[in-house]
C-alpha cells in the first residue's frame, strides 16, 4: 500500500510488503513520483490518477527498483491524512496469473491450429481416397468401420462415407458374406500379412450382382501392434461379363463349327449318294444305294422312300432305314398329304398338325414328308422320323435337317426320273411297244451270246419260230385293230409261258421267236405243242372275237446250226413245213443227214412225247 499525495503524485509512505513488490528500501520509495513505478499497461505511461478518482482493480504494471516488471492490480482510494487530501492506492501482484492466462491463449490458438491442420490432412485423405479407382475401406480391430470411399459407401449401399461409420458387416447387410469376411479379416489381422487378389462374386445389400477383386492388408502401429484392417477392392464384374460374354460366344462358335462340319459331311456323303445314283442302270439299283446312304445322312431318323408304281395308284416302300418305319409299307397317292399338295409336310406336334392317313395313328411323335417331284410328275415320297433325341435339338440343327432332307429329296427325284428315263428309251430301243416283247435287234444282239454260253455249259439250246395262221385274212376280217389286240394279247401269253432264262421276241409282223437255253428238242417240242394249244384256246378282250391258229417251227442247237442264223434259218424251214402242210402244228426242224419232216398234228402230241 502506498500512500500518495496527490497535487505533485510523490509517494509520502509505503508498508513493507509494498516496498518488498518494488524492490527497495522504503526510504527509496518515499519521496519519488508515483510514474517511477506505476505504469499503465496500455499507454506504457505512468498510470496518474487525478484527484479525487476512484480506481478499482485496474491492471497496471509495476516497475520494479531492479527494473523488472510486476502485473499489479490497482485500487485507488482518496482519503483525509492528518487533515491533507491523500490516496490510498493498494496493489496486488497478479503476475503470475497473467501469466497463467498468456500461456492458456497460445495454447488454445495453438490448438486450433493443430485442429486445422488435422481438419485439413483428413480432408486431403478423404481426397485422395475418392480419387482411388477402387472401393477402399479400412476397419478397426474390432471390424468396426472407420472410414471408406463413397464408391464403397454405394456398393454398401449408402450415399455417403460417414454412414458407415462404427458399422460392422452384420450391420450392414452384407448377410450372406459378412461371416466369411470376418474369419478373412481376422486371418490377415492375425498373420500380419496382406491377402491380394481374393476374386470373389457377391450380392450387394442392393441386389446387384458383382464380381470383386479384393485385398486386404493390416494396420499396424510403428510398434507393430495391429490396429485394424485396410481393404482395397476393385469392381471387376465389367470384366467377368467381358469374359462370359466371351465364353459365351466361343461355345456358340463351337456349335456353328459343328454344324457347318456336319453340313459339310452330310454334303459330301450326298454328293456322293448322287454320283453313285447317276451310275446306277436300273431302278433296283438306286433303291439298294438309296438304302445305304439314307441311314449315314439321316443318322438320327427312321424313314422310308415310297415310289409309285407302273399303274400309278400305289405308293410302295422300295428302302427303309432306321428302326421301324412308322409308316405302313403301301399306300395311296391320296393318303398323303406331301403328295397331295405337291410340297413338304411336316408335322411336329400331332396335335397341331393333320396327320397323313399312311402315317399309323399308333406311332405318335413328329415326321417329315417330303414329295419326290421331277419335271412336275410325282415319283415318290421321302418319309423321314426322327428317332428318340439323344439331347434337345435346337431349332436351327432341325432346320437344317429339313433342308437336307429337301435337298436329298431334290437329288432322288431327279436321279430316278433320269432312270426311268433311261429304262423307256432302253425299253423301246429293244422291246416292242405292241407286244412288250424282245425285237428283232435285240433278238440277234443276243442270239450269239446264248449260244456261246450254253456251248460252254455243254448244254443244247432250243429256237422256236412261229406264225399266225391267216393273219391277213384276220385283219381284213375283224380289222386292224382287232388284229393288232390278237398281236397284244399273244405278247402277254408267250411272256407267261415261259421261264426266266427263255427270250421271246417279235420277229417280224405276226412272226415270233423262242430261245429255250437248255431245251432239248423234245423239251423244245413239247413246249412248243403246250403254246399252239394255248393260243388256240385264248382268250380275247375285244368284242368278242376268237384267236387265230398258230404255226411252230423247232430247231435246236447244236443239231441244226452252231450259230444264230443257221438255228433260225433251220426253225423258219420247219415253220415253212408245218404251213405246207396244213398250219396249226408243230414241226421239228430236219436234221441235215436226215431229210425227213417230222410233222406233228394237233392230234399227235403224244407221238412227239414217245419219241
Ligand atoms: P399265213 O397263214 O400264210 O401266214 O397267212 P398270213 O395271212 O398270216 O400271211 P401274210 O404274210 O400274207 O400276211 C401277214 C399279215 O400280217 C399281213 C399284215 O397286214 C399283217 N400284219 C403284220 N404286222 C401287223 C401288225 O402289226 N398289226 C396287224 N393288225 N397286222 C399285221
Ligand atoms: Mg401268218
Ligand atoms: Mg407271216
Amino acid at each position: 500500500m502506498l500512500i500518495v499525495d496527490p497535487e505533485n503524485h510523490v509517494i509520502v509512505d509505503a508498508n513493507p510488503v509494498a516496498a518488498e513488490l518494488i524492490g527497495a528500501p522504503k526510504e527509496q520509495i518515499v519521496g519519488s513520483e508515483c510514474s517511477r513505478f506505476i505504469c499503465r499497461p496500455e499507454h506504457g505511461k505512468c498510470a496518474v490518477t487525478d484527484l479525487g478518482e476512484t480506481v478499482v482493480n485496474a491492471e497496471r504494471v509495476l516497475q520494479r527498483a531492479d527494473g523488472g516488471n510486476r502485473w499489479v492490480m490497482q485500487t485507488v482510494v482518496p482519503v483525509s491524512l492528518h487533515g491533507k487530501g491523500r490516496l490510498l492506492e493498494s496493489y496486488v501482484d497478479i503476475t503470475e496469473r497473467k501469466l497463467s492466462e498468456d500461456v492458456l491463449s497460445k495454447n488454445y490458438n495453438e490448438l486450433q491450429e493443430t485442429m486445422q491442420r488435422l481438419e485439413h490432412s483428413k480432408n486431403m485423405l478423404q481426397l485422395i481416397i475418392e480419387s482411388v479407382p477402387a472401393r477402399v475401406f479400412w476397419k478397426d480391430s474390432d471390424l468396426r468401420y472407420l472410414g471408406c470411399n463413397t464408391l464403397f459407401a454405394r456398393d454398401a449401399g449408402f450415399s455417403h462415407p460417414e454412414q458407415l461409420l462404427g458399422k460392422d458387416d452384420f450391420s450392414m447387410g452384407w448377410n450372406e458374406q459378412a461371416e466369411l469376411y470376418r474369419t478373412e479379416d481376422r486371418r490377415v489381422m492375425e498373420s500380419r500379412r496382406p491377402k491380394i487378389n481374393i476374386p470373389e462374386p457377391q450380392t450387394t445389400p442392393t441386389g446387384a450382382k458383382i464380381w470383386l477383386n479384393t485385398s486386404k492388408v493390416p494396420l499396424q502401429m510403428p510398434n507393430g501392434e495391429v490396429f485394424g484392417i485396410l481393404g482395397v477392392y476393385e469392381d471387376i464384374t465389367e470384366r467377368r461379363l467381358g469374359e462370359e460374354a466371351l465364353q459365351n460366344a466361343n461355345a456358340q462358335l463351337q456349335v456353328l463349327v459343328a454344324q457347318v462340319e456336319e453340313r459339310n459331311r452330310t454334303m459330301t456323303l450326298a454328293n456322293e449318294m448322287a454320283d453313285i445314283l447317276q451310275a446306277c442302270q436300273i431302278s433296283e439299283e438306286a433303291y439298294k444305294a438309296i438304302g445305304h446312304f439314307m441311314p449315314r445322312l439321316f443318322p438320327d431318323d427312321a424313314g422310308a422312300l415310297y415310289i409309285l408304281n407302273n399303274s400309278r395308284n400305289l405308293f410302295e416302300t422300295v428302302a427303309s432305314w432306321g428302326q421301324t418305319p412308322s409308316a405302313i409299307s403301301v399306300f395311296a397317292p391320296d393318303e398323303c398329304w406331301s403328295v397331295r399338295r405337291g410340297r413338304v409336310h411336316k408335322v411336329v406336334d400331332p396335335q397341331e398338325t393333320l396327320r397323313c392317313p399312311h402315317v399309323a395313328e399308333s406311332v405318335p411323335g413328329d415326321y417329315l414328308c417330303v414329295p419326290l417331284i421331277a419335271q412336275g410328275e410325282t415319283l415318290g415320297v421321302l418319309h423321314l422320323r426322327p428317332g428318340p433325341p439323344a439331347e434337345a435339338i435346337t431349332p436351327e440343327l432341325a432346320a437344317v435337317k429339313d433342308q437336307l432332307a429337301l435337298t436329298v429329296a431334290e437329288d432322288l427325284a431327279l436321279a430316278l426320273a433320269n432312270l426311268r428315263l433311261r429304262e423307256t428309251l432302253r425299253s423301246q430301243a429293244i422291246r416292242d411297244s405292241l407286244t412288250g416283247l424282245f425285237n428283232r435287234r435285240y433278238l440277234e444282239e443276243t442270239m450269239e451270246r446264248e449260244i456261246n454260253r450254253v456251248k460252254r455249259q455243254g448244254i443244247p439250246l432250243g429256237v422256236i419260230m412261229m406264225d399266225l395262221d391267216h393273219f391277213k385274212q384276220y385283219n381284213d376280217t375283224f380289222g386292224h385293230s382287232a388284229g393288232d389286240a390278237l398281236l397284244s394279247a399273244l405278247g402277254i401269253l408267250l411272256k407267261s409261258h415261259i421261264r426266266g432264262e427263255d427270250i421271246a421276241c417279235r420277229y417280224g409282223g405276226e412272226e415270233f421267236l423262242l430261245i429255250l437255253p437248255g431245251a432239248s428238242m423234245e423239251i423244245a417240242l413239247e413246249r412248243a405243242e403246250s403254246l399252239r394249244l394255248a393260243v388256240k384256246e385264248m382268250h380275247l378282250h375285244y368284242a368278242g372275237l376268237k384267236s387265230s391258229t398258230l404255226s411252230l417251227g423247232v430247231a435246236v442247237y447244236p443239231d441244226h446250226g452252231d450259230n444264230g442264223l443257221q438255228l433260225i434259218q433251220s426253225a423258219d424251214a420247219a415253220l415253212y413245213r408245218a404251213k405246207n402242210a396244213g398250219r396249226d402244228r408243230v414241226v421239228a426242224a430236219e436234221y441235215p443227214e436226215d431229210t425227213n419232216t417230222v410233222a406233228l398234228p394237233a392230234s399227235s402230241l403224244h407221238q412227239v412225247k414217245v419219241s
